[in-house]
């Protein structure tokens, strides 16, 4: 007989997930115990697993969607896991492509103001996630990767003039008041996320960690945290168009001075499944009352491909009536067709807002 080849502790902790009747993350949707198996003889060129990948999906049943990419190949070496879910989050088939040529042309005069009156909107902001070519992704990265790409990044960074002219302010150095002050202010992540702890993200953390703000804390780059950089283009009100160019205009500049890894099929390559492609979240603070009221925000905004977040980010709760409302495809869509979706979607909710008076 062969021997077993998967380790009974990973058997175990899938055998509860599926019994979990509260879970309703995608991996507990896509993992067998017959596809568990047939994964565990494989790593990846820096010798992950597929443990690697799932173990915070395994930890946390409260997880949507539990897997990450522990190598940039893992998208290819555990493709029968990572493309259903895959298909399934970004309705993206696995014959598709992602679109090729620079995903940012589009005609911005189609993003007028969402708000003029400034009734629903409190902010708008457009993130995206880029990693280097030249680094592995967080799992495998070294105390000195994390130092060397922090340099790069702040190099680059460093070149920006005008309105996206700023500083780098390295975690490391940041006093505790100054850190939670920019959390509140919504402009920094938070530390020690339990998802990316199980995932290995949070190696020789702070270090080589920091935020990049210019003048007008309008523009921000998130360095080695989830991502290798998250670019972030944000402010008051819902004027999308000029927070879309500027966006587009920092990245266009960085991408002279950095390179950043590609996949043919997979678009801008990124540690979550969920931020591939474009990696677009573009997302507004809102108040709808009369929706709230009704009861049917939620299942509206989901026939339009909408992702309700709460107050504070990802896992965190709706204070007093403030949704955070993004798209939710990024992948296989071109990042001007991501901010549409937002776009579009916002438009006819506010639209459904005010025929609900
Ligand atoms: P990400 O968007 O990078 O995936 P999070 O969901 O953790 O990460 O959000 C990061 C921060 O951005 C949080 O503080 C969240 O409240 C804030 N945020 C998201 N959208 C908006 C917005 N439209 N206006 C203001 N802050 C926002
Ligand atoms: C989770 O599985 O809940 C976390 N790893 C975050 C997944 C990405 N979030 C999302 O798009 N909702």
């Amino acid at each position: 007989n062969e021997p077993d080849a998967t380790s009974s502790d990973d058997k175990d902790l899938l055998e509860k997930l599926q019994a979990d009747e509260t879970c309703n993350s995608l991996l507990k949707q896509y993992l067998t115990m017959e596809l568990l198996e047939s994964l565990q003889n494989k790593t990846t060129a820096s010798g992950k697993s597929i443990r690697d990948c799932i173990n915070s999906g395994l930890q946390y049943h409260t997880s949507s969607v539990g897997i990450y990419a522990a190598d940039a190949d893992a998208y290819e070496v555990f493709s029968e896991l990572f493309n259903p879910i895959i298909a399934e989050y970004h309705e993206f088939s696995v014959d598709q492509s992602h679109p090729l040529g620079d995903g940012w042309e589009g005609d911005d005069s189609y993003f007028e103001h969402l708000d003029e009156s400034n009734k629903y909107i409190t902010s708008t902001r457009i993130r995206c996630a880029r990693s280097m070519e030249d680094f592995p992704l967080n799992p495998s990265m070294s105390e000195q990767n994390y130092l060397d790409l922090m340099k790069e990044a702040t190099d680059a960074l460093g070149t920006l003039t005008d309105d996206l002219e700023g500083t780098f302010y390295p975690l490391e150095d940041m006093d505790p008041d100054e850190e939670n002050k920019m959390i509140e202010a919504h402009q920094l992540f938070k530390s020690g996320d339990k998802c990316l702890q199980a995932a290995g993200a949070l190696n020789f953390w702070p270090k080589g960690r920091g935020i990049f703000k210019n003048t007008t804390e309008t523009f921000l780059v998130w360095v080695n945290e989830e991502d290798h950089l998250r670019f972030i283009s944000m402010d008051q009100g819902g004027d999308i168009r000029v927070i879309y160019n500027r966006l587009k205009d920092a990245v266009t500049k960085c991408s002279d001075f950095l390179k950043f890894k590609r996949d043919d099929r997979l678009g801008w390559i990124t540690f979550c499944p969920t931020n591939l492609g474009s990696t677009i979240r573009a997302s507004v603070m809102i108040t709808l009352p009369n929706l709230t009221a009704k009861g049917n925000l939620r299942s509206l905004a989901d026939s339009l491909n909408l992702q309700i977040r709460g107050t504070h980010g990802e896992h965190s709760e709706v204070e007093d009536g403030m949704y955070e409302i993004s798209n939710r495809r990024r992948l296989g869509v071109t990042e001007f067709d991501a901010v549409k979706e937002m776009y579009d979607g916002i438009k006819q909710l506010i639209e459904a807002e005010e025929q609900a008076e």
